[in-house]
């Protein structure tokens, strides 16, 4: 794990967050800066720097994001109405921090296209 990274740091209890979710691969947490009434981040345990770094051994994981994101709107009470999923990969796709994660936006119409 590399010491300098942030969601590192709070997979492993070192920096504080809201979390709503954890298992052996996956924490979600809620965005420290949500842009929409819901905004949950799906972490990887592992540290995988973006999706450009995902390795076949990752599979599991990567579907393991998708299932708690599912788990995680019906409690959140969006999965009817919708949601949207979205990872941002490298500078032009607006990632900010260098480790995988899937934001699950809702409660709130989301537009099309994106900024
Ligand atoms: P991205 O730009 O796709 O890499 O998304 C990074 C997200 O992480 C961004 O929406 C803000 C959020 N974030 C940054 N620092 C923290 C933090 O310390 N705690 C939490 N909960 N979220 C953070």
């Amino acid at each position: 794990m590399p010491s300098e990274c942030l969601f590192c740091r709070i997979v492993a209890g070192e920096l504080p967050a809201s979390q709503v979710y954890s298992d052996d691969a996956v924490v979600a947490i809620r965005d420290i800066s949500p842009q929409a009434p819901t905004h949950i981040l799906l972490l990887s345990r592992k540290h995988i720097a973006s999706v450009n770094d995902i390795e076949v051994e990752d599979q599991a994981v990567v579907g393991k994001m998708a299932a708690v994101a599912a788990k995680l709107a019906g409690q959140e009470g969006i999965a009817d109405d919708g949601y949207r999923l979205v990872v941002n990969v490298g500078r032009n796709g607006g990632q900010s921090v260098d480790h995988l994660h899937v934001h699950m936006l809702g409660g709130r119409r989301m537009t099309w296209p994106p900024g």
